[in-house]
C-alpha cells in the first residue's frame, strides 16, 4: 500500500501533519523544484536560493530519518514545471494507492491540490496545516458575524489559547495585554547593534547558488553573499542568537530605522518560520523563557509574541477568510503604475533609496521600512495595490501570498477598505524623521512643506487626505488631521496639492517584466 506524500517548499517541518502516523516503509515523499513556482512572480534570487537550499537539506534529513524521498530538481530530465505535472509523473513512477498532502499555504496552490484527485484518479487526503496556532475553522468562527475585525481582540484570544504570558488565574502577565506605548524609542548613536546569525554556504547551498545564478540571472536582487539559515539546526542557532543579543532591546527600538543597519533589533526569523524550519510556538516560548529568567524585559517579549501569535495568525486568517476577492480589492481606486525606483533604487528620497538598496542586497527590510516608507509612499502616491503587492511578493525572503497580501493590500494600502486596519497607515516626512536618521543627509528638506526642495512625503500626505476626505473625514482616529487640513487657507491647500501633483508628474513608471513575465 504505497502512499505518495508531496511536501511543498514551505512545509519543511519534521512534525508536518502528512508525515505523522504513516508507515515509512510504504511511503514515498515527493519534493519538487518547479519552474512555475519560481516564476509566477519573478522572485528575488536570494529567496529562490533559500527555498531550494532549505528543500534540498530537508530532503537529506528525511532520508537520514529513514524516509524514501523522490526529489525532483529544477533541471531534472522531464521536469514538467508544475506541481500537478510532477505529482502525475510521480504517480507513474511509484504507482501509489493514495496521496496525502498538507494544504498549500496559498490559494493558487490549494486550487491545484483540489484537482489532483481528478488528474491522477487516486484518493487525495488534504490535511489542515496545523503549524499555525489558530486552525482556519476557528478563525472563521471568530470572524463570522463581526461588524469589524481588530487584531487586538483576536490576539487576546490567542494568548488565552496558548497560555503564553498568562498568569495561572488567566490574567495577562504584567496586568496589561499590550506594551506598545513603551516601544517607540530611537537608538542613541554608536550602539553596537547585534547581527543575526549567518552561515557559510555548504556544498548543497553552493550547488543551488550556481543553479540560481544560471537560471534566474534576470530576476531582481543580489544572490551573494548568501548566509541565511537553511536547516532547522541553523534556524535554532539563529533563534538562540536573537534571544540572547537582540530581544532585550527589540521592543524599545522596534520602530526605529538607521541607515546602514539592516536588521537593528529585529529577528529576521520570518524566513525560517515561514519555511517551517521553526515552529511559531517554540519561537515565542524561547522569548518567554528569556523573560522568566530575567534576561529580557516584558515590553520586548510581549511585543515579539504579539507579532507572531497576533499579527501573523490574524493575517493568515484574514487572507483565507476573504480570498479570492482579497487579491482584487482596491477600495481607494488607486491606479498609478509602480514607480521605477522600486526596482532600481534610483531616487533622491534617501529613506526610499536606502530601503530599496537593502531589499536588493538582503531580500529583507524590517516592518517599519515596509509599512511606513515603502508601503506608505505607494499608498500616498496612489499606486495600484496589485502592482505594489506583486513587488512585495517578489522582493522579500519571507514573502508568500498568505502573509504578504494581507500585509500589503490590507495593512499598508488600505485597499481592503478597512477590514484589517481601522485607519490607513499614512505618515508625512515628520514621522520618518522622528523614527530614523534618513532625513539628515537627504537632498530634500523634511521641514519644508511645499516646493521643489520640500520632502515629497509632506505634500503627498495632505494630498492623500484631501483626495479621500469623503471616506476618512468621519473616522474618529483621523478627525484631528482633517481639522488641521480645514484650518489651512484655500491657497495653502492648493499649494499642497500642486506640490504633490508636480512631484507625482516626475515619477517614471517601472519597466515591464520585473515582477511577472510579459
Ligand atoms: P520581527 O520584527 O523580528 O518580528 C518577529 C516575527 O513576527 C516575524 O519573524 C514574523 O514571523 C512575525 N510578524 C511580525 N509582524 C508581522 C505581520 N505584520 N504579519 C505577519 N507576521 C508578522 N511578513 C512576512 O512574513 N512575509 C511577508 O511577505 C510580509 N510582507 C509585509 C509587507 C508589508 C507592507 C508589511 C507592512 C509587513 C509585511 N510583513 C511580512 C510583516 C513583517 O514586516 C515581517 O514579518 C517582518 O518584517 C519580518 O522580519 P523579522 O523576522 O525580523 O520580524
Ligand atoms: C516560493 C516557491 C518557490 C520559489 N519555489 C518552489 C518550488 O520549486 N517548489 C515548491 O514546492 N515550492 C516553491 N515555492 C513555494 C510555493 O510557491 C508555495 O508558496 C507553497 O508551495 C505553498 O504552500
Ligand atoms: Fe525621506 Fe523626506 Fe526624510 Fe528625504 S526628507 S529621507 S524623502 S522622509
Amino acid at each position: 500500500m504505497t502512499i505518495l506524500i508531496p511536501v511543498l517548499g514551505d512545509q519543511l517541518s519534521p512534525t508536518l501533519a502528512s508525515l505523522c502516523d504513516v508507515d515509512q516503509a510504504n511511503a514515498v515523499v515527493l519534493m519538487m523544484e518547479v519552474w512555475d513556482e519560481a516564476t509566477y512572480v519573478r522572485h528575488h534570487k536570494k529567496k529562490i536560493a533559500l527555498i531550494f537550499s532549505a528543500m534540498r537539506h530537508f530532503a537529506d534529513e528525511l532520508r537520514a530519518d529513514g524516509w524514501t524521498v523522490d526529489y525532483v530538481t529544477l533541471d531534472a530530465d522531464g521536469n514538467t514545471h508544475s506541481f500537478t505535472g510532477e505529482v502525475r509523473r510521480a504517480v507513474e513512477r511509484h504507482a501509489p494507492e493514495s496521496i496525502r498532502v498538507v494544504a498549500g499555504g496559498e490559494y493558487r496552490v490549494r486550487q491545484q491540490q483540489d484537482e489532483w484527485a481528478d488528474r491522477t484518479g487516486l484518493p487525495v487526503e488534504i490535511l489542515e496545516d496545523d503549524r499555525f496556532v489558530c486552525p482556519l475553522p476557528d478563525f472563521y468562527t471568530w470572524a463570522q458575524g463581526r461588524r469589524e475585525f481588530r487584531m487586538e481582540h483576536f490576539y487576546r484570544d490567542m494568548r488565552r489559547r496558548t497560555g503564553l504570558l498568562m498568569t495561572p488565574a488567566g490574567k495577562p502577565v504584567g496586568d496589561q495585554w499590550n506594551f506598545d506605548h513603551d516601544n517607540r524609542g530611537t537608538p542613541p548613536r554608536g550602539l553596537n547593534y547585534p547581527a543575526p546569525a549567518r552561515f557559510a554556504p555548504d556544498q548543497t547551498t553552493r550547488g543551488v547558488l550556481d543553479l540560481v545564478a544560471k537560471r534566474f540571472a534576470g530576476h531582481f536582487g543580489d544572490l551573494e553573499p548568501f548566509g541565511l539559515p537553511v536547516t532547522r539546526a541553523q534556524a535554532l542557532e539563529a533563534l538562540d542568537q536573537f534571544v540572547t543579543t537582540a530581544l532585550p532591546d527589540f521592543g524599545r527600538y522596534q520602530d526605529a530605522m538607521i541607515a546602514g543597519q539592516d536588521y537593528l533589533y529585529h529577528s529576521s526569523l520570518s524566513s525560517s518560520i515561514n519555511l517551517g524550519l521553526l515552529d511559531p510556538i517554540e519561537v515565542c516560548a524561547a522569548a518567554v523563557a528569556a523573560y522568566e529568567k530575567g534576561d529580557a524585559p516584558l515590553n520586548s517579549v510581549e511585543g515579539f509574541v504579539r507579532q507572531i501569535i497576533g499579527w501573523r495568525e490574524y493575517m493568515r486568517g484574514m487572507y483565507w477568510w476573504d480570498m479570492p476577492k482579497f487579491a482584487g480589492r482596491n477600495a481607494l481606486k488607486a491606479k498609478r503604475p509602480l514607480p521605477d525606483f522600486y526596482w532600481t533604487g534610483e531616487t533622491e528620497m534617501r529613506c526610499l533609496a536606502q530601503s530599496v538598496d537593502q531589499t536588493r542586497r538582503e531580500a529583507y527590510a524590517h516592518h517599519i521600512q515596509r509599512l511606513m516608507v515603502l508601503g506608505n509612499f505607494a499608498m500616498l502616491a496612489g499606486v495600484d495595490p496589485q502592482a505594489i503587492s506583486d513587488w512585495f511578493l517578489v522582493v522579500y525572503f519571507d514573502a508568500y501570498e498568505w502573509v504578504e497580501m494581507p500585509n500589503v493590500i490590507g495593512m499598508s494600502q488600505f485597499a481592503d477598505g478597512g477590514m484589517i486596519a481601522s485607519k490607513p497607515y499614512a505618515g508625512s516626512g515628520a514621522y520618518i524623521d522622528r523614527m530614523s536618521d534618513y532625513c539628515g543627509r537627504c537632498r530634500y528638506d523634511v521641514k519644508q512643506k511645499t516646493g521643489p526642495d520640500a520632502c515629497p512625503f509632506n505634500a503627498l500626505y495632505w494630498d492623500f487626505l484631501a483626495r479621500h476626505e469623503k471616506r476618512f473625514a468621519g473616522n474618529a482616529r483621523m478627525r484631528n488631521m482633517y481639522a488641521t487640513w480645514r484650518r489651512f487657507s484655500p491657497e495653502r491647500q492648493a499649494e499642497y496639492r500642486a506640490s504633490a501633483a508636480a512631484f507625482l508628474d516626475t515619477l517614471e513608471p517601472a519597466g515591464k517584466g520585473w515582477a511577472r513575465e510579459d
